[in-house]
């Protein structure tokens, strides 16, 4: 007799949607996914790349045994053998490294692969801090922008995304609403069906800034200019609360003085776009009441990201257009999530045999591996949950240095990556239907349940049980490092009732329901945010937002290479470098490209459709020139989608490649967006 069955279970992937879904199991297969229609966010509608999910769950690709290299390199040849024996060889490898010279030599590099509570960084917490290796630090997501905004408004809590449905005046700034948070727009349309209007600010005109309102293009990097002239405006206009100002804030008269040269022609020059624009954008965005800024990590990218965050998320400090409902800022409402699912029970720093575990940037891991002053030398890698080689910046580093062949390599993955071709051994991980876990939400206020639907394909596991047996071959005992899913699943919920939370697939974060957080003012002594900001001052960011052009990107600087490169997220298949892999999301998408402004390519005799490399010092790229009459990058900017792996490009290389690894000012991220190349036919 078959049976069928329907689980319920929540997107893993790092977006800002963590929607709601359903998976129907037939006889212990997976034959149907689809949205939850209960979940109060994603209303039964997933996305076109997560509809073909179980493509990638039963995927011919998949890794399904734990594989040992079985040639040089990066070729890609493989052996199966049994988890026993890949365990003995990497207890044996790791502790020779250990004992050779000592566990710092180890570094860890994880990402948000899966953001799951306990599949995405728990065990391995204590798993590597009980070896006492190098720590993983920085960020390439996320923790500019967050950082950013708490360091002027004291906090990175914000407003509840989904109140933009009650806003007047929509700023979607440095985020591409309709791509990256789909589920968004439903309510931003609720809000234009109720006269709000919609502005977007990018570089690049996306799909969102195709049915905006008003689209601002300004040159990259420049939005602290133009959030200055913004200013600017306001306070010579006296469109400022000065009921909000004069109870929660301090140093006004002093951010009147600073703005006082931004006048509207001078930020014209510097933004690219026309003073008038400048004017009315200030004039709208102050009176309209509930005024509501989204933005998401596209500018945090930057040499100045985190001034990015700081300076704008000041703009309804001015207006206080915090008090409305509809109104003020969000970029990431993670915090309230992670006051309920508490990610640092997790950690263990006793387990460390070392107090101070060295710091390593997950951000130029390549540059670590090949510095030949760090000692330890890093002689083993960790990867899981992450495809650096294709994700992080200067890629060509990471190659080198996971190429050495005294670098020990373990990668757990689903597929064979371009990452996981340097592994020496790698393990087969479980995808979201094959495992439990709990989804913290950073772009809404619902966490999701996540129940495993099926069991795990072929010997692949979840990442917690890789680290218990990690930890048991390595002849650890601890009982922390042996924590089953279920224990810590209890250690890290607060606040709900589970068997509920379990029942439905998601609840509502506790104490969330009006999310206007600033209404009695800020979290600074008296309620007063410093609009002049001491600590900011101390370190070197400048007491008043200041403005910091980028030494490299910025159109024309560095001389060398005229053109700046974007490489944002632009494809409705890909999920960073999740998808392009496979043929149901790469087939439709094309082939990864390098869009031109007329101008430039006519420049360099490059037409629509020819071959060109795209080059700098760090590499050469090749892919296929788009040119239009309807331009989606201003003159001196081109764009290189993100995403693509090395398998459906055509020499075998990605955008990062080519990108910088400079750190941003900052809040630990990486300038990526601050590029420049040139652009030859090939
Ligand atoms: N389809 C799809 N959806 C995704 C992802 C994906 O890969 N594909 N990735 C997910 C992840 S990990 C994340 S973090 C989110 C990110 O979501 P977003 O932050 O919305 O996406 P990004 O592409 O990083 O950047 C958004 C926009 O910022 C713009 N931008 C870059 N520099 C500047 C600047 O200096 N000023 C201004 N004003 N704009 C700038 C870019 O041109 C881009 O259009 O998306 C998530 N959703
Ligand atoms: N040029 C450029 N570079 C960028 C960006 C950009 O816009 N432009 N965006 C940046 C941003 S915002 C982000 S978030 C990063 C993303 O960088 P990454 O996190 O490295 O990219 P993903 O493709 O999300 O990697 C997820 C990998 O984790 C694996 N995985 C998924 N679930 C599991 C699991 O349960 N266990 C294990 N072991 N593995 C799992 C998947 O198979 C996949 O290969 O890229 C950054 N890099
Ligand atoms: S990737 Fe994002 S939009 Fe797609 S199903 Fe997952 S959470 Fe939803
Ligand atoms: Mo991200």
């Amino acid at each position: 007799m078959s049976s069928t069955r329907i689980v319920l279970g929540t997107c893993h992937h790092d977006c800002p949607d963590s929607c709601g879904w359903e998976v129907t199991v037939e006889d212990g297969k997976a034959v149907k996914m689809r949205g939850n229609p209960d979940h109060p966010y994603s209303q039964g509608e997933l996305c076109p790349k997560v509809n073909r999910f179980l493509d990638r769950v039963y995927s011919p690709d998949r890794i399904l045994t734990p594989l040992v290299l079985d040639g040089p390199k990066g070729s890609g040849r493989y052996r199966s053998v049994s988890w026993d024996e890949a365990l003995a060889i990497v207890a044996e490898r790791v502790h020779d490294v250990v004992d050779t010279w000592g566990g710092q030599a180890i570094v860890p590099w994880g990402d948000a692969g899966t953001q799951g509570a306990i599949q995405m960084d728990s065990l391995s917490q204590r798993f590597f801090a009980r070896l006492g290796s190098s720590r993983q630090v920085d960020s390439l997501c996320g923790a500019t922008a967050g950082v950013g905004t708490a360091s002027s408004l004291g906090t990175s809590l914000a407003s509840d995304p989904l109140t933009i449905e009650h806003s007047k005046f929509i700023v979607l700034w440095g985020t591409n609403t309709r791509l990256t948070n789909r589920h968004l727009w439903p309510y931003i349309e609720k809000a234009r069906g109720n006269g709000a209007t919609v502005v977007v600010i990018d570089p690049i005109r996306t799909v969102t800034a195709d049915v905006a309102d008003w689209f601002l293009q300004l040159r990259p990097g420049t939005d602290v200019a133009f959030a200055l002239g913004v200013m600017h405006v306001i306070v010579r206009d006296d469109l400022v609360d000065h009921e909000h100002l004069e109870r929660f804030s301090t140093g006004f008269d002093e951010l009147v003085d600073h703005v006082s040269d931004w006048t509207p022609d001078r930020v014209a020059a510097e933004c690219g776009v026309d003073a008038p624009d400048i004017e009315r954008f200030a004039r709208e965005y102050a009176t309209s009441g509930a005024s509501f800024i989204r933005t998401l990590v596209g500018a945090e990218h930057r040499e100045n990201g985190a001034q990015f965050f700081r300076t704008v998320s000041l703009l309804p400090v001015l207006t206080g257009a915090w008090k409305h409902l509809g109104g003020g800022y969000s970029r990431s409402v993670g915090s309230y999530s992670r006051s309920s699912v508490d990610l640092s029970k997790f950690s263990a720093p006793h387990l460390s045999p070392v107090v101070d575990r060295r710091p390593i940037s997950m951000n130029r891991l390549g540059r670590a591996l090949l510095d030949k002053t760090l000692d330890p030398p890093i002689k083993c890698v960790f990867v899981f949950n992450g495809n650096p080689v294709v994700t992080a910046p200067e890629a060509g580093l990471l190659r080198k240095g996971l190429e050495q062949p005294d670098v020990f390599t373990v990668v757990s993955e689903q597929f064979l990556t371009d990452t996981a071709r340097y592994a020496d051994v790698i393990f087969p991980a479980c995808t979201q239907i094959e495992q439990d876990d709990v989804v913290p939400a950073w772009g809404h206020l619902y966490v999701g349940w996540n129940h495993k639907a099926i069991e795990p394909r072929g010997e692949s596991v979840p990442n917690t049980e890789l680290w218990r047996r990690l930890a048991r071959a390595m002849g650890f005992t601890e009982p922390e490092l042996f924590a089953t899913d279920e224990e810590l699943l209890a250690t890290c919920l607060e606040g709900f009732d589970v068997d509920e939370l379990k029942k439905r697939g998601w609840m509502r974060v506790p104490g969330t329901d009006d999310l206007r957080p600033f209404v009695e003012g800020y979290p600074f002594p008296g309620g007063r945010v410093p609009l002049a900001n001491e600590i900011l001052e101390r370190e070197g960011h400048g007491r008043l937002p200041v403005y910091v052009p980028a030494s490299e990107g910025a159109i024309g600087c560095e001389g060398r290479y005229p053109l700046s490169l974007m490489s944002p997220k632009f494809h409705q298949r890909f999920l960073n470098a999740s998808y392009s892999h496979l043929d149901g999301h790469a087939g439709p998408e094309g082939e990864l490209f390098c869009e031109l402004h007329p101008d430039d390519a006519s420049a360099r005799g490059i037409h629509d459709g020819d071959v060109v490399d795209v080059v700098n010092d760090r590499g050469r790229l090749r892919a296929v020139a788009r040119v239009s009459d309807s331009p989606r990058v201003r003159p001196g900017l081109v764009m290189v989608p993100f995403g693509w792996v090395g398998d459906r490009t055509r020499d075998g290389l990605a955008v990062n490649d080519l990108t910088n690894d400079t750190a941003t000012d900052w809040g630990g991220g990486v300038a990526f967006y601050d590029t420049s190349v040139e652009v030859e036919l090939a």
